[in-house]
């Protein structure tokens, strides 16, 4: 039987990096693996990404999988052929054990074996959260967070490259201690170090005794929460005067939008841009107004022309990440030397979680 892994985690915890990481492990010792990834509106960095790496894909845009659970069935059905499906859910969605978990459990999506859920944690996030860093995010977002590892089965601790071993231990205790009911795994999901004994505990474990805790969750203060956070996706073509570096594109839009959300006394929960030339792709993504810009995947060549994406989760006003976006493409075109043409953005604050179950 198809078995369904669900990955979720906030925003910028990695979850994309895991999932592919994690059929890509699957996929070597002979599994076929489906992806499916999930986002309130179109154009999404995550799937290009995916595609990029060769694997199979399918996507739900215009709603989160618990508030759109007939949408999420109909694409899991599209990937029953699949030994493992995996999905990840929108970074700021919790309660999904009442809203996803369960309802799969309970076969709203047709037959599967519902693996434990995993709930990907990032370091500065978590360091920012035990800290109460409300310069950061405010009360309610992290909520959000506590909501998540609250219900997950496993905490996977990502990014461990990053700490060391004493930060490491640190985080791991207060994990350990605060849900003392999930069960702490570390991994680095870009080094792919941890990946396999992670994904052998989850397939090791009860099956029947997973995706059980019950869970108080007021909705208000999730709802209010989800919704202080600002979403732009957009997309453009990007046609060079003369050429210009994808890769030095990218890296200026980044750090300008990180400018204009810091300057707008905001916080990043992630942004992430690709650029797209046909021939290769440049990948981008930022997850703090105090982290830097990174390129993921770069392009190494000049580029004439281009297809970019922009997804930017920010706790700032949509309507001013739209007129900032505006300004920065328009202002670089100037400055690098390329037309923006086509663009399309779509700013709003995510709407109010209204999940088809929960159980
Ligand atoms: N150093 C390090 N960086 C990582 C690791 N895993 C992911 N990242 C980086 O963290 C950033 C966010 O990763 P994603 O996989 O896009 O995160 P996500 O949880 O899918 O983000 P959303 O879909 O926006 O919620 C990217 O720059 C990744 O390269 C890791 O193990 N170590
Ligand atoms: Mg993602």
């Amino acid at each position: 039987m198809t078995k369904l892994m669900v990955i979720g985690g906030f925003l910028g915890a990695g979850k994309t990096t895991a999932m592919i990481e994690a059929a890509k492990t699957l996929k070597k010792i002979g599994n076929t693996v489906g992806l499916i990834t999930n986002d309130q509106t179109d154009y999404l960095v995550d799937t290009q990404y995916v595609e990029y790496h060769d694997l199979e894909v399918t996507e739900l845009t215009g709603s989160c999988f618990c508030c759109n659970y007939p949408g999420f069935a109909e694409r899991v059905n599209t990937m029953r052929q699949e030994d493992f499906i995996l999905a990840e859910p929108v970074g700021s969605c919790t309660d999904l054990v009442s809203t996803i978990m369960k309802p799969s459990k309970e076969g709203k999506a047709g037959e599967l074996d519902v693996l434990p859920l995993s709930v990907l944690v990032e370091p500065g996030r978590l360091k920012d959260f035990m800290e109460d860093n409300t310069n950061a995010f405010s009360e309610g977002v992290y909520y959000i967070m506590d909501k998540q590892m609250e219900e997950a089965d496993f905490i996977v601790l990502n990014k461990v490259d990053t700490l060391d071993t004493g930060e490491k231990e640190k985080l791991v205790s207060f994990l350990n201690e605060k849900y003392p009911a999930g069960r702490v795994m570390e991994i680095s999901a870009k080094e792919g170090k941890g990946v396999e004994t992670w994904l052998l505990a989850v397939l090791s474990a009860d099956i029947a005794a997973s995706n059980a805790k019950k869970m108080e969750v007021v909705y208000e203060t999730y709802g209010n929460a989800e919704a202080e956070m600002g979403w732009l996706n957009a997309k453009a073509e990007i046609n060079a005067r003369d050429t210009v570096n994808g890769d030095a594109l990218m890296s200026a839009l980044g750090e300008a939008l990180k400018e204009a959300v810091a300057e707008e006394g905001g916080e990043i929960g992630h942004l992430k841009l690709y650029l797209d030339t046909g021939k290769g792709a440049s990948k981008l993504s930022c997850v703090g107004v105090r982290r830097p810009v990174e390129l993921d995947h770069t392009l190494g060549q000049e580029v004439k022309k281009g297809h970019m994406t922009i997804n930017l989760r920010a706790a700032v006003d949509p309507a001013l990440l739209e007129k900032h976006t505006n300004e920065k493409i328009e202002a670089l075109g100037e400055s690098l030397g390329f037309n923006v043409e086509n663009l399309v953005i779509e700013a709003f604050r995510p709407g109010f979680p209204n999940p088809t179950y929960r159980m």
